[in-house]
């Protein structure tokens, strides 16, 4: 048996997209145009400046530049993550383009997305290194651009601590996809190997065990906590939003480690789900969210199905829900 399949991509998918050939059943060859990332590095050259020189665009070969070759890497990763996981090609959901700004600043010791491309820091060499050096650092900025386009969590208070918690979530998921891991064999953490030498932590933060991530001097003490109890009442950092995402991602860390498996096939699909259902509200709390990953995962999989029932024991075991 012979099939040929050559879709053309849809009208309305703005995307780049390849040719990929796939055999199934041992004779048939399969054919399909599936979306492919549409990336443009720019440099800083240690300036706040954006966007930069433009270094590296899609079809150009590798720089030789640390920084900028990683974050078209992780971009590529990130993009295929999306792709291959929940069928979202790229930050719009229609192919567009990813646009990233390395060596940031002197000394910047952060990455952020600024609601049209990520930007990432060298760090300072005494406390952090390159940002571009962590995948999930790298998947976490484009998550932020994910969610405004999935139409926004406010960035205070407890909508924007799921804000930061959501990209966590595909941050973790990025590279759990990279590399294969199941739920049980990946570390959990985000930013692991941006840290100096010499630094007393494992990473910026860590979905399973939040508040453990670091304990360093210079840095202080890794502030998540992971349950209501002890819910943060902070001002600061638009009310804790990088503090009390330690909550949600550890009902996330909860839920996937219940179904076992890939993470990002059922508690990343139901999170995905909830995000770009367009029924969450961009003040949602973390009770909105719980009970909205809980519908989520019931319309996918049941009432009644395990699926439904991780979900909710995991809000249940971090006090978000009764
Ligand atoms: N690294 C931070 C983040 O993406 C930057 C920020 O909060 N502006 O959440
Ligand atoms: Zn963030």
């Amino acid at each position: 048996a012979a099939r040929a399949t050559l879709a053309a991509r849809p009208a309305d998918l703005a995307a780049r997209s390849q040719l990929r050939l796939t055999i199934e059943g041992g004779d048939t060859l399969v054919a399909e145009r599936v979306p492919a990332p549409d990336r443009a590095v720019s440099d800083a050259e240690q300036r706040e400046e954006l966007p930069g020189t433009l270094v590296r665009a899609e079809d150009d070969p590798p720089t030789g530049d640390r920084a900028v070759d990683e974050a078209f890497a992780g971009l590529g990763a990130t993009f295929a993550f999306f792709f291959e996981a929940f069928g979202r090609a790229s930050i719009d959901g229609r192919g567009g383009p990813l646009a990233a700004t390395v060596h940031y600043g002197v000394d910047y010791d952060n990455a952020f997305w600024n609601g049209d491309r990520m930007v990432f820091g060298d760090g300072d060499g005494e406390v952090f290194t390159g940002f571009t050096r962590s995948l999930t650092v790298i998947a976490h900025e484009l998550a932020h651009g994910v969610t405004e386009f999935s139409g926004g969590l406010e960035y205070a208070g407890q909508s924007g601590a799921l804000n930061e918690s959501l990209s966590d979530v595909f941050g973790a998921l990025t590279e759990q996809h990279q590399r294969r891991q199941r739920a049980d064999e990946a570390s959990w953490l985000i930013g692991a190997g941006i840290f100096a030498a010499g630094v007393q932590g494992r990473a910026l933060r860590s979905l399973a065990a939040p508040g453990t991530a670091y304990d360093d001097d210079v840095l202080g003490r890794d502030p998540q906590p992971g349950h209501m109890r002890d819910y943060v009442d902070a001002t600061s950092d638009n009310g804790g939003v990088h503090i009390n995402s330690g909550i949600p991602n550890r009902a996330f860390h909860l839920a996937a480690m219940r179904l076992g498996g890939y993470a990002w096939e059922r508690a990343g699909l139901i999170w995905y789900r909830t995000l770009t259902a367009g029924t969450l509200s961009p003040t949602a709390d973390f009770t909105a969210f719980a009970r909205a990953t809980a519908s989520a995962a019931a319309e996918e999989y049941g009432e009644r199905s395990e699926e439904a029932d991780a979900v909710s024991a995991a809000w249940r075991d971090v006090g978000v829900l009764e």
